[in-house]
């Protein structure tokens, strides 16, 4: 079912693509071989009672409780896989980090960690140990984010926001993410913030474990539909490559890996070519010429952009990408009208200038 049976493509445009996919192959095994062997260490700091558990419960909607943890590491800090690739780290309550175990706590949680999350409480406030505990862990120079949780504690929301804004200005940091672990609230920015943070093959693993994996996948299409504009917001591979194909054959490639399905290059480029056709003739040429200058390697991105412009580029990608997520969400059980219906109001709502307006004041 689905693309293969119902998108045929012409006889010399398909010979092309089998011509592509080959000369890249090599860059994407790359990025393949690399993701089987990434690990993900999220390190989750903070005083006991919190939220740990709970958060972690929220995002992935499993309980490491009921994980063994991994032998042989160090008493202080325990690594719980909760998936081949995915491993969360706990940490002693900062309370009872003496200085024996703290040194042994930070010297462990630097390096190792991928991602540290010091989960402050609401109703508590900014305790020292916690001020403390950022200034170290900031130092270590990993991607970190604060959470505060047990937002619903806190009324009214004017109290809240104060209390959020006293805990950044304190740390100093813009990064500080409000969260109800036991009402799912703040769960969507804080997975989206943990993505956008991660390199770009954690990024992938990580979600692929995520239970609402659409936040986070909506700004990832996001993110390159900019790129495709022209606008670099955070590194994407391939985005530099001299055509605008090689961030939509990413873009599909990697939703795909996020739920679960391996796709090639020419199941990728099939799959773009079935969207855009709905675009009429602006979509099948472009899709024709594009193919036909990347079979002769020719040197043509900045040429393509200037041709159908940076908004039509971004949009055609955004509307790609939301395609690519219903379809390997649905286990590749939509058709190709279904498919081209997804992409045309994907198409339709993306707003190039208005996103790239947000970008710019959100960062
Ligand atoms: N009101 C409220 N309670 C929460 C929230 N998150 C966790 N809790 C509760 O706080 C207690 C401690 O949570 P837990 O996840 O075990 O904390 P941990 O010790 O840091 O792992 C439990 O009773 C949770 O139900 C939240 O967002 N709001
Ligand atoms: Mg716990």
């Amino acid at each position: 079912m689905g693309v293969d049976d119902d998108f045929s493509l012409e006889p010399e445009v398909s010979d092309v693509i089998k011509n592509i996919a080959g000369k890249f192959e090599n860059d994407f095994k790359v990025t393949a071989e690399h993701l089987s062997k990434t690990q993900v260490i999220i390190a989750l700091v903070g005083n006991v009672n919190v939220g740990k558990s709970s958060l972690v419960n929220a995002i992935f909607g499993q309980d490491y409780a009921d994980v063994d943890p991994l032998p042989g590491w160090t008493k202080d800090v325990k690594f719980y896989p909760l998936a081949e690739n995915l491993i969360i780290a706990d940490t002693p309550g900062l309370e009872d980090i003496d200085e024996t175990h703290s040194t042994e706590t930070w010297n462990v949680v630097g390096p190792k960690a991928d991602l540290i999350l010091l989960i402050i409480n609401a109703s508590a406030g900014l305790q020292k140990s916690e001020r403390d505990t950022y200034k170290k862990l900031a130092k270590a120079g990993k991607p970190l984010l604060v959470i505060v949780n047990k937002k619903d504690q806190i009324q009214p929301q004017s109290r809240l926001d104060a209390v959020i804004d006293f805990i950044a200005k304190n740390l100093n940091t813009n990064k500080v993410i409000a969260t109800s672990a036991l009402h799912g609230e703040g769960i969507d920015v804080l997975t989206k913030s943990m993505f956008q943070i991660l390199d770009e093959n954690k990024r992938i693993i990580f979600l692929r474990y995520v239970q609402d994996k659409e936040p986070a996948i909506k700004k990832l299409v996001t993110l390159c539909a900019l790129a495709a504009g022209g606008v670099g917001v955070i590194p994407i591979p391939f985005a530099d490559m001299p055509f605008l194909t090689g961030i939509q054959i990413y873009l599909c490639t990697q939703i795909a890996h996020i739920y679960g399905i391996k796709i090639s290059k020419t199941d990728a480029l099939k799959f773009i070519g079935s969207t855009v056709g709905v675009l009429g003739f602006l979509g099948r040429s472009l899709f024709r010429q594009v193919i036909k200058a990347l079979g002769d390697i020719t040197i043509i991105g900045a040429g393509v952009t200037a041709l159908i412009g940076a908004g039509v580029a971004a949009s055609m990608t955004y509307g790609i990408g939301i395609a690519a997520k219903e379809f390997y969400k649905s286990g590749m059980s939509l058709d190709v009208t279904e498919i081209q219906s997804i992409f045309k109001s994907a198409y339709d709502s993306f707003k190039f200038d208005e996103v790239k307006k947000q970008q710019d004041l959100t960062g």
